[in-house]
């Protein structure tokens, strides 16, 4: 499956310096399909310092000839469309099809989308007697999550690169082959020696090294709140810039003028697509108390289609946390419509697609981020009360509106403290603004806001 063998740093593949390996394990039977190097903090060392090294000529590169390199990236990971799919598929255990439309289809346009931003933006402006330069922070240390392996490296190293930052890697351990190859695809398309380095190992070794090295400028962190918070901490020890996108508890508000089958459905296969790995997932749905019984009636019956065609969760500890959350709502008193917390089938980290109805604010599984196929169904009296509810966790990541008019959407949309919304469903665009209000991170990935977190700003008076 995988052509190289080791960490790539410099331009060139090597092993660990330990020589030790990690296991990489398919989900969805348990076999182990590969092995990557055990990095540690004198492997991202050197690392850091290729990048270190790259980073003058990288940021000199004028703009259109970084954008061209973006470009031939982009078609690499095109011409290896399939090879991606199946990579991810065997490593997180994800449905084939799933895996090309999104695991793959996904980050080729968002390098696409830098590939042309890169040769568009304004890296200088005029201000009055002054001219601003929009320069490259430096070095980028970039800690990426597995639930969409590919897409959260792309959304990291795409606009680095095209600032003029040079990047060092470290992808989660349980998906680090696409990461391989996509440095393969990087040295493909030409991108010089030392701009993009992988270094593969454990979160406390390898990423705890990355995030506290000298030499890295900026941070980058996609993952739990608990790694994000230690992550910030440090870095504002550090006085080090850093970007942070954690979980989320996303709404997904059906106004009772709203078109409810429709609401329901879409829903339904938001929370359940990717198996409920999805930071941005609108986890809670909030119906009115008038189209409650029959909001529930309806996401059971979809949840129930969806039987066996989700794929596993990544590994064994997210499979035993997934399930001790659908435990603990039972517990608290809310109503099993669809699903459970028994395994539906091995072996395989699966969890069966669930729905609970009666719950309520307070329950835990209404506040924390469970990360499976897991949906809770909300009662709301009226739209305030709707609103304190969508505003009532400490995440504010994404979230869904949905209303027969359109303008009413919005209106309520405004209203919501998170970072991005879906009106009546909504459509994926590489150049929207991604990120988190309150705990679920600092920072913005994607489009034009994307890439100012990897500029710093500097203005010379005349
Ligand atoms: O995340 P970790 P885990 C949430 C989700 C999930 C939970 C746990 O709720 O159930 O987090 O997942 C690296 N210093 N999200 O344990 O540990 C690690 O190697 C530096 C939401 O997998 O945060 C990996 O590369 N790095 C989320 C990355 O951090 C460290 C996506 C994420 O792993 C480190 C994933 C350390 N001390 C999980 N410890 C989202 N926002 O999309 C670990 N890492």
């Amino acid at each position: 499956m995988k052509a190289q063998d080791g960490m790539y740093i410099d331009g060139a593949w090597r092993p660990a310096r330990s020589q030790e390996t990690i296991a990489v394990v398919n989900p969805a039977d348990e076999q182990v399909i590969g092995r990557v190097p055990a990095g540690d903090a004198q492997d991202v060392d050197s690392a850091v310092r290729a990048a270190r090294a790259a980073l003058p000529g990288w940021a000199a590169t004028p703009p259109a000839e970084r954008g061209a390199r973006l470009a031939a990236l982009r078609d690499v990971l095109v011409a290896r469309k399939d090879e991606i799919a199946e990579t991810v598929t065997a490593e997180l255990g994800a449905p084939l099809k799933f895996s090309e439309a999104v695991h793959a289809g996904a980050p080729i346009a968002v390098a696409g989308s830098y590939a042309e931003l890169a040769a568009t933006y304004a890296f200088e402006e005029k201000v009055g007697n002054s001219t601003v330069y929009l320069e490259p922070v430096g070095v980028v240390g970039a800690i990426t999550p597995w639930n969409y392996p590919l897409h959260q490296i792309v959304a990291k190293a795409a606009p680095a690169l095209a600032a003029g930052c040079t990047v060092v890697l470290k992808p989660a351990e349980d998906t680090p082959l696409v990461a391989q190859l996509f440095a393969e695809a990087v040295h493909e398309a030409g991108v010089p020696a030392g701009v993009f380095n992988l270094v593969t190992g454990l979160g406390p070794v390898a990423g705890q090294a990355l995030a506290e090295h000298p030499g890295v400028d900026l941070v980058s962190f996609t993952g739990s709140t608990a790694v994000g918070r230690r992550i910030g901490a440090s870095a504002g020890a550090a006085v080090k810039r850093v970007a942070l996108e954690l979980g989320g508890k996303s709404a997904n508000v059906i106004l009772p003028s709203a078109d409810l089958a429709k609401a329901v459905n879409v829903g339904v296969a938001n929370v359940m697509s990717n198996s409920g790995q999805t930071c941005s997932a609108w986890t809670r749905m909030l119906v009115h108390r008038d189209r409650y019984d029959e909001a529930v009636e309806l996401a059971a019956a979809a949840a129930a289609k969806y039987g066996d065609r989700i794929g596993p969760v990544v590994n064994d500890g997210q499979r035993r946390r997934v399930r001790g959350y659908i435990e603990k709502g039972v517990a608290e008193g809310a109503r099993l419509v669809a699903g459970g917390p028994d395994a539906p089938r091995a072996p395989g980290y699966y969890v069966r697609p669930t729905v609970f109805a009666d719950v309520t604010e307070d329950m835990t599984i209404a506040q924390e981020e469970i990360f499976g196929p897991v949906l809770t169904i909300l009662r709301y009296e009226d739209e305030e009360d709707a609103l304190r509810i969508a505003n009532g966790t400490v995440y504010g990541l994404a979230g869904a509106v949905w209303a027969g008019d359109e303008a009413e959407a919005v209106a309520f949309a405004r209203r919501m403290e998170t970072g991005q919304v879906d009106i009546n469903g909504g459509r994926f665009n590489p150049l929207a603004p991604f990120g988190g209000y309150k705990q679920s991170g600092v920072g913005r990935e994607l489009g034009t806001h994307g890439l100012a977190e990897y500029l710093q700003t500097k203005s010379l008076q005349f």
